[in-house]
């Protein structure tokens, strides 16, 4: 099931919730008493810039995978819809406290503490960051910028998302996986995890046989909407496919494209003939997958200057275009991206 540990922070009381729940979710994860202290100074500081310079925000933590591997590592999110920061190299610096830039200080601090620490900020858009707390062994696997990624926002602040978002390399082969079970809640969430599971067992199945397995143990749920993308990077070749309504935007050769899915559910009714769309893939190009809690006006137009930052930061930058701070979640929203894992310099990403 996708927990996840929500605080809308409305004011400075909501400062120790963002505290409270990332020190649970820490320990959760097994991070150990240093990792989980550094973790818990990062989600204040973030919490209380938010208050103090966008007026809150939305702070989400969340465990997630590493890029195309299998370690888990604790990640936050603080996303808001403030005046944004006008100078953000500045504002990482230590010593900056200049309320007047909108910002504060502590962001130096947590780029400290965290594995991975990075913030983008559009002016009249707002802010997002995003820090990373891996065990003590697995930290050098989450230092850098994931090329694959994203986040949850349950509707209602709730602990368990209906939506779930599984990647899985086998032997080079990637597979991306965007479930969202219907409705939302326990259910919702049993369903979705049902299909990450299926991924993360079987990954380097087509992405038809891949639904189609799923089909079958999602039966015993109450259904899922389900996409798949398998990512042959070595032949240069993306294949999608959807059943349900999951938003699929692919940036190749200077444009986006929506990639369609087919209408029904995975594991309820009969599955009708899965009819595969194939791309290119190349240094470059980028997927985002999202459930329709995400409005339906997003547009993907801009977020390819986005391609080098890590896939999370990404994926948060959408979610707070998508939206306002005046309007509420209307169901589970998830939001992932890909990029190749090579830069267009041919560089690692
Ligand atoms: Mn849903």
């Amino acid at each position: 099931m996708t927990q996840v540990w929500e605080v809308l922070v409305t004011d400075t009381t909501r400062i120790r919730d963002a505290a409270r729940v990332v020190s649970e979710a820490a320990l959760g994860l097994g991070l150990g008493p240093v990792r989980t202290d550094a973790a818990v100074l990062a989600a204040s500081e973030l919490a209380t810039n938010m208050c103090r310079y966008a007026g809150g925000g939305r702070f989400v933590a969340e465990a997630v995978g590493e890029p195309w591997g299998s370690a888990r590592a604790l990640q936050i999110v603080a996303l808001d819809h403030g005046p944004g920061i006008a100078d953000v190299p500045r504002a990482l610096g230590d010593g900056f406290t200049s309320s007047a830039d909108s910002l504060g200080a502590g962001l130096g601090a947590c780029r400290r503490a965290a594995d991975f620490f990075d913030l983008q900020s559009t002016p009249g858009r707002g802010t997002v960051a995003v820090a990373r707390f891996a065990r003590p062994e697995h930290r050098e696997l989450f230092a850098g910028p994931a090329p694959v990624g994203g986040l949850h926002a349950p509707l209602d602040g709730a602990r368990l998302s209906g939506d779930a978002l599984a990647f899985r390399n086998d032997r080079g082969r990637r597979t991306v996986m965007m479930a969202d079970g219907l409705g939302h809640g326990a259910a919702a969430s049993q369903a979705s995890e049902l299909a990450s599971r299926f991924v993360l067992g079987r990954g380097g199945d087509t992405p038809e046989a891949l639904l189609r397995g799923m089909h079958e143990v999602l039966r015993r749920s109450r259904g899922a909407a389900v996409a798949v993308a398998d990512i042959d990077e070595s032949r240069r070749l993306l294949t999608f496919c959807g059943v349900g309504n999951i938003g699929a935007r692919l940036y190749r050769g200077g444009s986006w494209r929506s990639l369609a899915s087919q209408p029904g559910i995975v594991g309820a009714f009969a599955l009708r003939t899965l009819l595969p769309e194939r791309h290119g893939w190349e240094p470059g190009d980028m997927l985002v997958l999202h459930t329709d809690g995400l409005p339906s006006r997003w547009s993907p137009d801009g977020i390819e200057r986005l391609g080098a930052r890590d896939a999370a930061v990404t994926a948060s930058v959408v979610f707070r275009d998508a939206g306002s701070a005046a309007r509420p979640l209307r169901d589970d929203t998830a939001v992932a991206v890909v990029t190749h894992t090579a830069r267009p310099d041919g560089a690692p990403r």
